[in-house]
């Protein structure tokens, strides 16, 4: 076969667009949160919420399979003002929606800047899932996989990719370890064996610290992101 003209691929998303905007205008930057159900994603991002929301202007999108329940709980607990909270039913697997096709998550997030913004920053969250879900690099700047205690200690020497390679690994509901039976010490080394130099939160929103550490390191990716 001759082809005497370009070819081109389909678009892959497989880098979000550029921190400034034709106009000069920095565009918000996007952390996602993912991770296995019930982990504690939807209490992080409400959390997150009410650390950041009096110096950043932040917005939310909820990932949900056949439901707007985690956007519903963010509205019902009033972490931001409604308009400021947007929900994605992706009546699929999660991951499909964060990573392999991205449009209806990425209309949300452009949707939120233009009707709200300019915003700092923009929370994704995917739907609950498994071990291997991860955010294209299409749709989020950075992500964070959160797993609990509960769900076993052995989780991080499960490794998958959340695990493995998301910019911050939160292990969360530290104060269930006794209840559970996790040893909290093993999951740091198996972590840090996993991960490498990436970091690791312990974390217990039912504790003084609350979600500090992890809005600490939000607080570090945007300091980065405005002088990108
Ligand atoms: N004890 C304890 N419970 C927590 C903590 N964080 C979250 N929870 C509880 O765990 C349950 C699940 O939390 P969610 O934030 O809804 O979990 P999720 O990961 O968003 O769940 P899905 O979106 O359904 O996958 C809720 O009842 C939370 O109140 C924690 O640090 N300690
Ligand atoms: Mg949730």
């Amino acid at each position: 076969m001759h082809l005497d003209h370009d070819v081109t691929y389909p678009h892959r998303h497989t880098h979000s667009a550029a921190p400034l905007r034709t106009d000069g205008t920095r565009r918000a930057l996007r952390i996602g949160l993912g991770g296995p159900v019930g982990s504690g994603k939807t209490a992080t991002v409400a959390a997150l919420c009410r650390a950041l929301r009096a110096d950043l202007s932040m917005a939310v999108v909820t990932n949900d399979i056949y439901t707007r329940e985690d956007a519903e709980f963010l509205l019902r607990e009033a972490v931001l003002p409604p308009e400021r909270i947007s929900a994605v039913e992706t009546g699929a697997c999660p991951h499909t929606a964060i990573r392999d096709d991205i449009s209806a998550n990425l209309e949300a997030v452009e949707e939120l800047e233009e009707t709200v913004g300019p915003l700092d920053l923009i929370l994704v969250e995917s739907g609950g899932d498994n071990l291997t879900a991860t955010f294209s690099r299409g749709l989020v700047d950075a992500q964070i996989f959160v797993i609990d205690v509960a769900g076993g200690d052995d989780i991080p020497r499960k490794g998958g990719p959340g695990v493995t390679t998301a910019d911050l690994l939160v292990v969360n509901k530290t104060d269930l370890a006794p209840y559970v039976g996790s040893d909290l010490e093993r999951m740091a080394r198996d972590a840090a064996e996993q991960r490498g130099d990436l970091p690791v939160a312990f974390q217990s929103l039912r504790g003084a610290e609350g979600v500090a550490p992890v809005a600490g390191w939000v607080r570090e990716r945007l300091a980065a992101w405005a002088v990108r």
